[in-house]
């Protein structure tokens, strides 16, 4: 029996008038690129509009937070009130941490993972957890679809975006 399954998903109608930001990191290019690009069309698949999906990237993972909470911003001046929220419905953030020989892994991973999960409550928006955290690149290229028989995890990002976002609309 199978029990690590995502489950069926459902799909929202209100995807068509949802604008969704893509964060990305720029490290482990090949991974990364086949991640955004998967997520990217499954939320036009959905309904979102390409128009309405915009792309940045940042140097890398330590990096995706604040680029998050950076193009978030409506003014991009004022810090974050009740009254300003973000003008993206949801943002995914991407990236792939490959285990070096140090310590730099780990941080890297737990500070990104804590810092997008609070941010969320910041910007009052979904931000879907998008960062790889591997131990070999061939677990980093089975998780991009990149092996043979492998899914791209970027289409369960997009449909958490949109499963996430409508429930605030
Ligand atoms: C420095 C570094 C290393 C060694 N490995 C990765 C990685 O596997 N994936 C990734 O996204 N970024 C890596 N980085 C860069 C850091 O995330 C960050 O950009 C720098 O430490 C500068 O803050």
């Amino acid at each position: 029996m199978e029990f690590k399954d995502k489950g069926s998903y459902e799909v929202s109608d209100k995807a068509k008038d949802m604008k969704v930001l893509i964060v990305h990191a720029r490290w482990n290019e090949k991974v990364v690129n086949a991640l955004v690009n998967r997520a990217a069309e499954r939320l036009v698949e959905l309904g979102v509009a390409k128009t309405n999906i915009d792309i940045v990237s940042v140097a890398g993972s330590y990096e995706l937070p604040f680029g998050v909470y950076a193009h978030n911003k409506n003014d991009g001046v004022t810090p974050f009130k009740e009254t300003n929220t973000s003008r993206y419905d949801a943002t995914i953030a991407i990236g792939t941490l490959i285990k070096g020989d140090t310590m730099h892994f780990e941080f890297i991973a737990d500070a990104v993972a804590k810092e997008l999960m609070s941010l969320q409550f910041k910007i009052s928006r979904p931000i879907i957890f998008g960062l790889l955290t591997c131990f070999t690149e061939e677990q980093a290229l089975e998780r991009a679809g990149l092996i043979e028989g492998h899914r791209n995890l970027g289409e369960d990002w997009a449909e958490a975006a949109i499963e996430m976002a409508a429930k605030l609309k």
